[in-house]
């Protein structure tokens, strides 16, 4: 063995070494955080090549940092249902980490919420936000309040109260949220009245996501759906494919799933199915958008009611049936692991040809790897959902100069933005050893970004 290889080979010791003792720490100290340990575990499983080639990172525990949050906020909610009934949720907002910017990241109502959910999602946001290239640090909030079933009037005390709570800790040069599922413009749009009216200002960026007529940046609703197609669109170019002609399931029909479904529509391909948390629908004519917008963003209702307006479609309960549908291409756009390896294999034995998850973490690893072996080309999350953060920055921007883009100008810097982070992801992928792997490469070009700001920044 030359001495050059013997160097190379302690020094992938020594890197294994090290994300296995940081794994097993981060274990022991969140050990019943399912989801925040299948986020680690993806995100250690890329980074030994990183680590073998930088032993300055191992020097400066930037993984032993990186995975406890800078602090999490947890408190009570109390607010009163129409019938004067007073009842008890618990807000969260986990503040990950600050080194590139204020904190910045969703919020979910959601009953499923807790705190391996929360910091899940701050953590991948960390590296989603710094592919972005935006100067945006990472964070996530939320409660285990179920918005479905209320009326108005409790949708907008329970926000009232929860909102009151955590603008003590929000601003912003602070921490900047946004929606994420159960939150959308309505909700923030009562987050934002409320937290002006404690501050005695108008703090316009404290928010992103509000409505394009109070505050908010046109294209923002759109931004996520179409930036996951225009990264799906960059992936394909690589096979010498595109969205034309192509068929396409879509999971949840919510504010992600519709806009993926509208821009992989225009873009000439055949959506046939999408779901919700009771069932998918599927509907061999393609789907009618117009149906679902006004079923979903207008009348509040399931997606149960598509058939009544399309007799020729087909509603089948269990939503993650919708993975049995034959496809070319499938956006995952509801919510984490609703891939698992079973839904993998029928995606796979139909012959599918990529994978853009719109969602966070919708596919598990054992699917992940299901794909990667099958050579399936597979778009993470941490790049392809990226978009609706990036013109969340934007909104920001606007907020700060206080003016307006356009909608095409804030496209046309969304869909530069999602074609970089396509770059930087094959760039690393390539330059770490894993040519062709946008999994390795959106967590190594993420990483670098933030694990330098960590050493510029010292130990914190
Ligand atoms: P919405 O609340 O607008 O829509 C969520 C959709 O997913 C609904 O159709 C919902 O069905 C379905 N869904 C939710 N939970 C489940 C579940 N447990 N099982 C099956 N279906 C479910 O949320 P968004 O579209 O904003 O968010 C969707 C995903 O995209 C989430 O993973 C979110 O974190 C991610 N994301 C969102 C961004 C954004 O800008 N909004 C940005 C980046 C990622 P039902 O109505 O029946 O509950
Ligand atoms: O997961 C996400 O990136 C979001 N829910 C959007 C976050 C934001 O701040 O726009």
């Amino acid at each position: 063995m030359t001495k050059l290889n013997s160097m190379q080979t302690d020094n992938k010791k020594r890197a294994n070494d090290y994300v296995h003792e940081v794994y097993e720490l981060v274990k022991k100290r969140n050990p019943d955080e399912k989801e925040f340990l299948q986020a680690t575990r993806e995100i250690f499983d890329s980074l030994r090549p990183v680590f073998a080639k930088h032993p300055e990172y191992i020097a400066n525990g930037i993984l032993e940092r990186i995975t406890e949050p800078e602090r999490i906020i947890t408190f009570r909610v109390a607010w009163e249902d129409d019938q004067g009934k007073v009842h008890v949720n618990r807000g969260f907002r986990v503040q990950f980490n600050s080194d590139l910017g204020p904190y910045k990241g969703g919020i979910r109502f959601h009953p499923s919420v807790n705190s391996s959910i929360m910091k899940f999602l701050a953590f991948e946001q960390i590296f989603k936000n710094a592919l972005t290239g935006q100067p945006i640090g990472a964070g996530k909030g939320g409660s285990d309040f179920d918005p479905k079933g209320k009326s108005d009037r409790e949708i907008m005390r329970f926000t009232q109260s929860f909102i009151t709570e955590l603008s003590k800790y929000i601003g912003p040069d602070r921490d900047v949220p946004a929606g994420d599922i159960g939150v959308g413009k309505r909700e923030i749009g009562y987050m934002f009245g409320q937290y002006n009216r404690l501050k005695g200002g108008y703090e316009a960026g404290v928010f992103t996501g509000k409505d394009p007529n109070h505050g908010g940046s046109l294209g923002r609703k759109e931004a996520t759906g179409y930036g996951t197609v225009y990264f799906v669109e960059e992936m394909l170019k690589e096979k010498n494919l595109s969205f034309d002609g192509q068929t396409v399931v879509v999971s949840g029909s919510g504010n992600v799933s519709t806009y993926a479904m509208e821009k992989a529509i225009q873009l000439g391909a055949k959506v046939v199915a999408c779901s919700d948390s009771g069932g998918y629908i599927y509907d061999k004519n393609g789907i009618d958008l117009d149906t679902v917008k006004r079923l979903k963003e207008v009348e509040n209702k399931r997606i149960s009611d598509y058939t009544k307006d399309h007799a020729d479609a087909e509603y089948h309960e269990d939503c993650s049936g919708i993975w049995s549908i034959p496809c070319d291409i499938a956006l995952p756009c509801a919510t984490q692991n609703e891939i698992d390896e079973i839904a993998a294999s029928m995606l796979v034995t139909n012959s599918v040809k990529a994978i853009g998850e719109g969602a966070n973490m919708p596919c598990t690893l054992e699917a992940m790897a299901l794909f990667h072996e099958n050579g399936i080309l597979f778009g993470p999350a941490k790049a392809a959902n990226a978009g609706g953060v990036a013109v969340s920055a934007m909104e920001m921007s606007q907020n700060s100069m206080r003016l307006s883009w356009t909608t095409e100008e804030v496209d046309e810097k969304l869909h530069l933005v999602m074609k970089n982070i396509y770059v930087s992801c094959m760039d690393a992928a390539e330059r770490f050893g894993h040519p062709g792997n946008l999994v390795m490469g959106a967590n190594i070009a993420g990483f670098l970004k933030v694990a330098d700001a960590m050493v510029a920044h010292g130990l914190s």
